[in-house]
């Protein structure tokens, strides 16, 4: 389904008036306190924030999953989907691909497929947590960190074909995910998994063409509940520090133990030039994947003022991060939680970029912790949505996303085209 840019423009006309008078008040406001809104408002459009290509159905859990209707049944369904998400808040224009859940079979067609959504390929992920149909040997025991030397080659030449399937579309990274880990003491030697972890990372690498970047993405827990190989940020930038410069960490948000300072992380590894990517979700108890900003906004924008930071900073030495949201859709229409989402992490981004650094540095160099919680949540409490609503109308896009997904009825449409039983590839 492709959206006709009339009904966009009807929408906006309609919400116009109301619109115009909440961004009058906020554009003004922060005028009087000094701040640019013309390049406030450049900036909010140019992120773009990737959406992967296994987020467009509905996810399940260990117990169930409930497909709604109207799913993507094929690679190029999921490429409208997201071209769909585009049209609408001009906002995801990049879909990231799991591989082989969807791999393409004539990368050409599908790469002019996107570019008619005006969509470019995000990075690519490799899949060694699930034993293929047709697969000969077992990733059961793990698969880069396998002891069995033929388990191990089977996973990386799987990787280096993702990063094959990936040079076809353009992309420009690999992200590796590994569910390696045990769930009983004893089970393995530590330092044994690490080490062929890293000789498997290193033959990938050296497939690496020169100007893609790796991601090593770590998780503590799960799907193994005592050890995981790559377990945190430490383990992932020791492991990237030794395989080179195109090696990244990435940071998952619901990779994390509850209460972990994730916005320290962020510093730590933007200073050491070292963030590549990160996977944007929210969570109560773990890696819950669900709608970002829904459950602490506040970690959110503590976080971006961090990576603001380390963007903002002339000096910095890491290179912009690759965004992406990495969420299940297990209860809302997936194409909605996707909107929210992005609308979540670009609040938190404006507000991130209303923060005084200055005013904030200097009440820090004065330890003055009062002061330096007043600066922060001056901006954060700042209601930025007109902000992001005007950026959204100037690129084209929709002032309400989700209220013109609903007028518009997209989803019946979606099943209309599509059937009511569809079931999209992924977890
Ligand atoms: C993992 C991890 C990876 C994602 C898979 C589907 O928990 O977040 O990034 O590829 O889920
Ligand atoms: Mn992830
Ligand atoms: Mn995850």
């Amino acid at each position: 389904m492709k959206l006709d840019k009339q009904l966009i423009q009807d929408h906006n006309k309609k919400l116009h008036d109301k619109h115009q008078s909440g961004f009058s008040f906020i554009a003004d406001r922060l005028t009087t306190e000094g701040h640019d809104v013309e390049r406030i408002l450049a900036k909010i459009a140019a992120l773009q924030i990737a959406i992967p290509s296994w987020a467009l159905g509905t996810g399940g859990t260990r117990f169930s999953r409930f497909s709604g209707g109207g799913e993507p049944g094929s690679l190029e369904e999921k490429i409208a989907d997201v071209g769909l998400l585009h049209a609408i808040n001009r906002s995801s224009g990049a879909i990231s691909l799991h591989i082989p859940w969807d791999i393409p079979k004539d990368a050409k067609a599908i790469k002019s497929l996107a570019k008619e959504y005006d969509l470019v390929f995000d990075a690519v992920n490799s899949n060694t947590f699930q034993d293929q149909a047709d697969q000969e040997l077992s990733y059961k025991y793990g698969s880069l960190s396998h002891s069995d030397k033929a388990v191990r080659k089977l996973a990386i030449e799987h990787n280096v074909d993702v990063i094959k399937h990936g040079e076809l579309l353009g992309s420009k990274a690999l992200t590796v995910w590994l569910a390696d880990g045990t769930c009983f003491p004893g089970q393995q030697n530590f330092r044994k998994a690490f080490q062929r972890t890293l000789e498997s990372l290193k033959e990938i690498y050296t497939a690496l063409p020169d100007d893609w970047q790796m991601f090593i993405e770590y998780k503590p827990y799960e799907p193994y509940f005592y050890s995981t190989v790559i377990q945190d940020w430490g383990t992932s930038h020791l492991l990237a520090s030794k395989l080179g410069k195109k090696a990244y960490c990435l940071v998952d948000l619901g990779h994390h133990l509850p209460n972990t300072n994730i916005e320290q992380i962020v510093a730590t590894l933007m200073m050491e030039g070292k963030l590549g990517g990160f996977h944007f979700n929210d969570s109560k108890y773990g890696d819950d994947d669900l709608t970002v900003g829904s459950i602490k906004p506040y970690q959110l924008f503590l976080i971006f003022n961090e990576l603001v930071y380390g963007m903002e900073d002339p000096a910095s030495i890491n290179p912009p991060p690759a965004w992406m949201i990495d969420a299940s859709h297990n209860v809302k229409d997936p194409l909605e939680d996707l909107l929210q989402s992005v609308e979540a992490i670009k609040l938190a981004y404006t507000q991130a970029l209303l923060v005084n650094k200055e005013e904030l540095e200097a009440a820090r160099e004065n330890n003055d912790a009062t002061q330096a919680q007043e600066i922060l949540q001056h901006a954060y409490r700042t209601d930025v949505r007109p902000l992001i609503a005007e950026a959204r109308r100037r690129a084209g896009a929709a002032l309400h996303p989700i209220t013109l997904f609903r007028n518009l009825n997209v989803r019946k449409q979606l099943i209309q085209e599509r059937g009511l039983k569809t079931v999209s590839t992924g977890l």
